[in-house]
């Protein structure tokens, strides 16, 4: 088979996809190559303790980041520098960060978790890059956040980067779920993965139960249906929880299943889960849709929230189909 490279796949889409334009292809390849980067430093990061990289200061007295943060600067500076963007938004940065002035600009918004699964940076577990893509509706000037608070369904690219035991791409422009595998030898995402769809039923639920005596009623009754024998596979489902959502996202999209963050009380400030809409979400709703499945709140549809604020927390309930369609009935009958 001949090996089909990103690049040369996201041209076959420019075509076929009326929101893949030239310049949404010029923007994911600059994506690409700043994963690329933050791909071979995560690859490294075992060594930071052996090699004293972990403190403020390295062996050639250099200043040394941590990964998030290295991963969150190079996103930053590589995609301000694209000319396609007008404004950035990363989960790290509290504010909207505008494009300079004096660098060129261009009319699409970037949204980013630059590392996601936080909690497993430092133990050599799969953690992840997420994105999203808006296009600005308005002309010139700086971007104002009410250009940025836009439902997911107005997104024109989404999807995510996997640090795992191989590098994989996974995303779409509303055209499909494509994933692609990193092969370092070549230094290109080759087409491991075309047209991506999950199974309407899955095998598997995520869910960190530890928060279980946080959680409502509804969600306790959600839980204990994917471990009995009477839901739709009539045994239990099997559990898996990474920690990592772009991880315990991706085996579910291929294996079928369904990763839920649900509200708990754990934080009385955060009443609506932990997640958030715009970084994690929506770019991630987008990408289940496009391969046939579905994401909630619980109640509505993610794609469909009018955000309010650009760090706006989410339930989410998102995978196979049936699954998601039986959580929302669970919740809708209470
Ligand atoms: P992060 O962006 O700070 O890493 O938080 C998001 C992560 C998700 O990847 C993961 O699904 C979730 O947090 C795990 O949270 P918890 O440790 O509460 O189960
Ligand atoms: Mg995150």
């Amino acid at each position: 088979m001949p090996q089909v490279t990103v690049t040369e796949q996201l041209l076959i889409h420019q075509k076929e996809s009326p929101m893949a334009t030239g310049r949404v292809t010029r923007l994911l390849n600059e994506l690409i190559l700043a994963a690329k980067i933050i791909s071979r430093e995560v690859n490294k990061a075992g060594l930071a303790n052996v090699l004293g990289f972990t403190g403020e200061t390295n062996v050639q007295g250099e200043k040394v980041k941590k990964l998030d943060e290295f991963a969150n600067s190079v996103l930053i500076y590589r995609m301000e520098r694209s000319g396609l963007l007008c404004a950035i938004s990363s989960e790290e940065n509290a504010d909207l960060i505008q494009v300079p002035d004096n660098l060129r600009h261009g009319d699409y918004i970037l949204i980013f978790d630059p590392l996601d699964g936080s909690s497993n940076i430092d133990v050599n577990v799969s953690i992840g890059t997420i994105f999203s893509i808006f296009r600005r509706t308005k002309n010139n000037g700086p971007v104002s956040l009410e250009e940025v608070l836009h439902k997911g369904s107005e997104q024109v690219a989404a999807g995510y980067f996997l640090y795992g035991t191989s590098t994989m791409m996974v995303y779409t422009t509303g055209n499909g779920v494509h994933g692609f595998t990193l092969d370092p030898s070549v230094g290109e995402f080759l087409l491991s993965h075309p047209d991506m769809k999950i199974p309407e039923t899955g095998k598997v639920y995520s869910i960190n139960e530890g928060n279980h005596d946080y959680w409502d009623q509804p969600t306790r009754d959600i839980v204990s249906w994917f471990k009995s024998q009477d839901n739709h596979r009539k045994k239990p489902y099997t559990g898996r929880y990474i920690g990592s959502m772009v991880s315990d996202f991706h085996r579910n999209l291929i294996y079928g299943g369904v990763f839920m963050y649900p509200k708990d009380s754990k934080d009385s400030k955060l009443n609506s889960g932990k997640l958030r809409l715009m970084c994690e979400a929506n770019p991630m709703a987008f990408v289940i849709e496009q391969a046939g499945g579905l994401a909630t709140d619980g109640e509505k549809r993610i794609l469909d929230i009018e955000p309010h604020e650009l760090h706006q927390r989410v339930p989410l309930f998102i995978g196979s189909k049936n699954d998601v369609l039986k959580i929302m009935e669970i919740y809708g009958n209470n």
